[in-house]
């Protein structure tokens, strides 16, 4: 089989669409190239005292893994001096990171998860990377916080990482979603599943089961019904799987097809779910439409949401679109 490295289809997505500026390109290869590093980290594992907490709490008030600290550095740095970057935003920080005065500055955004599914980490399961990639507002001095805050629908790129059995990169510009797995004693990235496409019929749901008391009443609808089975109005029989990694759950979407959901919790109607709309929702909502599907917080479509914060919560359902188009017409009900 004839090798093709992340570099080659760039270029010749380039050729074949016109869309990935070199600028662009060097932004992909760059991320990739730290997801490379944080790969290696995860895989050290307690051999190379990465695993356990970093004694420090990020902005949501979430305690912060020593992986979470190390992956967001490993990202900043990787991303400094590229000169294709305005600024960052990052899950783990405050608020949005500056190129410094010494290097050149670009015009693309960078936001990333630097290390999903964060509680996986310890006990050796599957988490991963999330990016997103925005285009800088015309006529943009300093970036400010407000710049970030553009729609998903203005994404320019995004993609993911599994660390896991093996690490994929997932990736999509607007033309598809193509996989790329790490070749380990290469190290290099090469093209394995082209144009992935989710697959519409469904028998798999994933979803934190245990907040079922607190879900609203068209989730609760929703999973009853697939619950009953096959005598049940659905007429068939479903299967769960929850790995609290959402790049390994979307993974295994993207695949095998399914319905990923983080609903609203009645507990706290101010906080809408547990994911994040710019760092989470958006990328993976680009990649599940790029791949066929759906993806929306009940209401809408997510790309089509406004943001207010950077650290915006939303909730979530994406997946096989016939489901996404079930589950949200119960919200319109
Ligand atoms: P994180 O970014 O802090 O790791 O949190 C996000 C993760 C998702 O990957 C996953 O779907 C979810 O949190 C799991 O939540 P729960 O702990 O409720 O199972
Ligand atoms: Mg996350």
């Amino acid at each position: 089989m004839k090798r093709i490295s992340l570099t080659q289809h760039l270029v010749e997505e380039q050729r074949l669409n016109n869309t990935i500026p070199a600028e662009l390109r060097l932004l992909i290869e760059v991320v990739a190239r730290a997801c490379k590093t944080i790969s290696h980290a995860v895989g050290k594992g307690a051999l190379g005292d990465v695993l356990g907490t970093a004694g420090s709490e990020n902005v949501q008030g979430e305690v912060q893994k020593k992986l979470d600290v190390i992956s967001n550095e490993i990202l900043l740095e990787a991303n400094e001096w590229g000169g294709h970057l305005a600024a960052m935003a990052s899950e783990e920080m405050e608020t949005i990171h500056l190129i410094p005065h010494r290097y050149p500055m670009g015009e693309y955004m960078l936001l990333f998860d630097p290390l999903d599914g964060s509680s996986n980490i310890d006990v050796n399961v599957s988490i991963g990377t999330i990016f997103s990639v925005l285009k800088a507002p015309e006529g943009m001095q300093t970036p400010t916080e407000k710049d970030f805050l553009q729609p998903g629908n203005k994404q320019v790129a995004a993609g993911y990482a599994v660390y896991g059995p093996q690490t994929v990169l997932v990736l999509t510009t607007g033309h598809g979603v193509n996989c790329f797995t790490l070749d380990r004693e290469m190290g290099s990235w090469v093209l394995t599943q082209r144009d992935m496409q989710i697959p519409d019929q469904t028998k798999e749901f994933a979803i934190n089961a245990s907040n079922a008391r607190h879900w609203q009443p068209p989730v609760k609808r929703y999973i009853d019904e697939m619950l009953a089975g096959g005598t049940g109005p659905r007429g068939k029989e479903f299967n769960m799987r929850w790995i609290a990694s959402m790049v390994a759950d979307v993974h295994r979407i993207l695949n095998r097809g399914g319905i990923f959901m983080y609903p609203a919790d009645e507990r706290e109607p101010d906080k809408p779910g547990k994911l994040r709309l710019m760092y989470e929702a958006n990328p993976m909502a680009f990649i599940v439409e790029q791949a066929g599907g759906a993806a929306t917080n009940g209401q809408q479509r997510i790309m089509d949401i406004q943001p207010e914060k950077l650290h915006q919560r939303v909730p979530v359902f994406l997946g096989s679109k016939a489901e996404v188009e079930l589950v949200t017409s119960y919200h319109q009900a």
